[in-house]
């Protein structure tokens, strides 16, 4: 089994348009090969248009910090770097819609592949140093945040506008980030800033980021309401009547795993070797198993440390040795609840959190060791 060390600027190209007007793009699943994704094939998820901070705001561009507070302020890059602290974390970013496509039956939402995930290096702000800063009301329980983006051929109109419920606002690891894998964040991941929520899905890392409000009650931002990123409190079936009041905001990612190698249609002889990436939301991933016989029998795969407790973590599994013919490899993460990925999705009406079993597909020819 060959590694395949793509450089960004080949991969850009191969990253997948997804069908929508707003620029989204999904890259393959062999470009996620390193603990660090390169910017050059990061997903790019975006529900409106794609702003030009540094043109339409230029140095003119400022973070406001309003609502439940003291001492609201206004701030630009600069001044934000003057005041506060720069800290760095490794984080996976994952869209709660990540995977929707092999969902059946279909649902509304993108259709995404199982590429709509990456683990990156962000730098920036705590928000809880901004929040104290700004002397947040002891009675705030939610954040809102507006972004620079709107509505695609809608001015005036927010194309998302999420939020954060307080203790994750003030959580150490929820930052508001300049930069990505150590360079200022490129304009389709939000530049100049963006909230970065680790183990929150991706619609919580608002981009683009201009304006803070402190809030007695949840956030009722554009995409906050209705059914969009958002679960059923009990699961429901095809045909079910939807009733948003029976959802609620989705505030943890559940655990998962992708397999990077071998690439779908391998041809290889034996024994079989599996790698790729282990992770979840606020339960840490506690093992990772592969099978080779569509999940009858399970090996214990290698895994390894990762870049602190946000970011995925590599697996390997070596000597399988089905018989000859097609072969499908798959891996299964458990988080430290014991809760393991299922081999099928499971159905919501919006596709959300399908973290079934990842399935690779290809050939074990005859003759191996
Ligand atoms: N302002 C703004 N922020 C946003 C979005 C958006 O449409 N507008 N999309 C969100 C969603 S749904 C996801 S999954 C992540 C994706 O981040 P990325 O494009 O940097 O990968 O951004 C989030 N932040
Ligand atoms: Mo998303």
């Amino acid at each position: 089994m060959q590694p395949h060390p793509a450089t960004p600027q080949t991969l850009r190209e191969i990253r997948r348009q997804l069908p929508e007007p707003a620029l989204n793009l999904e890259p393959p699943v062999e470009a996620l090969r390193a603990e660090i994704t390169p910017v050059g094939v990061f997903f790019v998820r975006n529900n409106g248009t794609l702003p030009d901070v540094a043109e339409s705001e230029g140095p003119g561009w400022t973070l406001s910090v309003e609502g439940l507070v003291s001492r609201p302020f206004r701030i630009s890059l600069a001044e934000l770097r003057e005041r506060f602290e720069v800290v760095e974390l490794v984080s996976v970013l994952e869209c709660a819609g990540n995977g929707r496509a092999s969902i059946a039956p279909a649902v509304d939402g993108l259709p995404w592949g199982p590429g709509a995930v990456g683990c990156a290096r962000w730098t920036g702000f705590r928000l809880a140093d901004l929040l104290a800063a700004a002397g947040a009301d002891s009675g705030a329980v939610y954040l809102g945040f507006e972004g620079a983006d709107h509505a695609i051929g809608k001015p005036g109109v927010q194309a998302l506008s999420r939020g954060l419920p307080m203790a994750k606002a003030l959580a150490p690891e929820t930052l508001l980030a300049f930069a990505m894998n150590g360079a200022p964040l490129a304009r389709e991941h939000g530049f100049p800033l963006r909230v970065v929520a680790p183990g929150f899905p991706g619609s919580a890392w608002q981009k683009w980021l201009t304006r803070i409000l402190v809030l007695d009650r949840e956030h009722d931002g554009a995409k906050m309401t209705g059914l969009d990123y958002r679960m059923p409190r009990h699961p429901l079936s095809p045909g079910d009547p939807l009733d948003p009041a029976a959802f609620e905001v989705i505030t943890d990612m559940p655990v998962k795993s992708l397999v990077t190698e071998p690439s779908a249609g391998f041809q290889a002889t034996g024994p079989l070797s599996v790698a790729g990436f282990a992770w979840s939301g606020h339960v840490p991933v506690a093992m990772v198993e592969v099978s080779a016989d569509g999940g009858s029998s399970w090996h214990p795969a290698q895994l390894e440390a990762g870049e602190g407790p946000w970011a995925w973590r590599r697996f390997r599994a070596g000597g399988l040795t089905p018989p000859p013919g097609p072969v499908e490899l798959l891996a299964r993460a458990t988080d430290r609840q014991g809760r393991a990925q299922p081999l099928l999705p499971a159905w919501n009406p919006r596709g959300y959190l399908n973290n079934a079993v990842h399935r690779v597909a290809g050939t074990l020819l005859p003759g191996g060791a």
